[in-house]
């Protein structure tokens, strides 16, 4: 059995396929920085000599972006053609043959994804799921519903808040922050509470689109309003803004979704930059990045949620010693074969072998989208 496993799992890089799917969104959003009405994902194969493949997706923000992503992702495959499905040593090479290209933005994105098909790939070689590959156990894992909830008419947001409390049973939603007017977000936060009560945790979020000063102000206005966390006030990359903020403010403040690299997290824990930490497996360097910088928040004693890429996601939070949320959205679900399934605010981690990604073909051709 050992030597059967062994030879399992002994795959070698042999190419990638990228597909990219626009997605109606059920609830479009609209952010202080951007109006998300469709998504476009770049679907990503990782095929191996050996018959495997693994699967993961990116959110590729727009079009354009996401043929940026695509021609990345097969440069970084051209560059570990023939070397084995080994992660960590994958992320090493790709970051040694890329050093002057630069190691953050598109780069890292790419090997994201190569990173989360090479251990999808292994999971699946040894016929088990994810978390177990990892050392965790199957379960469930706690999530907030991220659908919805975005800059639309203060007033009209309670009745959508009810909907999605109640589409999975989960007992926290996120809202966006970040009204021209601070009295409108106010209204926003109050028509919410009105509408699920006040046992309901709620996450806020200002997508980066405030200065400092202003994010000290708008944030203390609310400080009594029960906000679970202020997911971030200020541009992620200002780590000392985020700093004030979270000093100046009672409501914890939550930033790293556009973080690139472990040693941002570091940083970020070290300044204190945040109360809480979120990262992206798509941009963290994926589930090598993600292990490396969970390390890091565990080490800092902050609790650390997910962003995006729930399918993924759920998986890493039973290995994360600070594990906090998972966010629940449901933007893939119409080109997988098998979408999340939610009870009780709980995400089932699937238990079928790796992720439990598959593309539900049909789906794929008909959301197609042309690079
Ligand atoms: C977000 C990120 C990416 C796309 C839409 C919304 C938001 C979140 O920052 O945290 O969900
Ligand atoms: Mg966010």
């Amino acid at each position: 059995m050992l030597g059967s496993e062994s030879a399992a799992a002994a795959l070698t890089v042999r190419s990638v396929t990228t597909r990219a799917v626009l997605l109606p969104l059920d609830r479009p959003i609209a952010t202080r920085v951007i109006l998300i009405e469709r998504v476009p994902l770049l679907l990503v194969d990782l095929h191996t000599e050996e018959g495997v493949t693994g699967r993961s997706y990116l959110f590729g923000f727009d079009p354009a972006s996401t043929a940026r992503m695509a021609e990345m992702v097969h440069h970084a495959v051209d560059i570990v053609r023939g070397e084995a499905v080994a992660p960590v040593a994958l992320g090493k090479r790709l970051a040694r043959a890329t050093t002057l290209l630069g190691h953050q933005g598109l780069t890292r994105i790419a090997f994201s994804a190569i990173d989360m098909c090479a251990w999808d790939a292994l999971a699946r070689a040894l016929d088990v799921p994810l978390v177990r590959l990892l050392g965790g156990e199957p379960g469930r894992v706690r999530a907030y519903n991220s659908n919805g909830l975005g800059l639309s008419d203060p007033h009209a947001l309670g009745e959508e808040a009810a909907e999605l409390v109640e589409e999975g049973g989960f007992e926290a939603i996120k809202i966006r922050l970040g009204r021209a007017r601070a009295d409108d977000d106010l209204a926003a936060i109050r028509s919410v509470r009105r509408a699920v009560g006040d046992d309901i945790i709620l996450p806020s979020d200002y997508n980066q689109g405030l200065t400092v000063m202003d994010a000290v102000a708008r944030g203390r206005a609310l400080d009594d309003e029960g906000l679970h966390w202020i997911e971030e006030p200020v541009v992620h990359d200002d780590l000392a803004g985020n700093a004030k903020v979270a000093r100046e403010i009672a409501t914890p403040v939550q930033i790293g979704e556009n973080f690139y690299l472990p040693s941002t997290v570091a940083e970020a824990v070290a300044i204190g930059a945040c109360d809480y930490l979120m990262l992206d497996l798509g941009r963290i360097g994926g589930v090598t990045g993600w292990m490396q910088s969970a390390a890091i928040a565990a080490a800092g004693g902050i609790e650390l949620s997910t962003h995006l890429f729930p399918e993924f996601s759920c998986h890493l939070l039973p290995v994360t010693p600070t594990a906090h949320w998972l966010e629940y959205m449901s933007w893939a679900d119409p080109i997988l074969a098998e979408p999340l399934e939610v009870r009780g605010g709980y995400v089932e981690i699937p238990s079928r072998p790796g992720a439990g990604i598959d593309w539900d073909e049909d789906a794929v051709a008909a959301y197609a989208l042309d690079l």
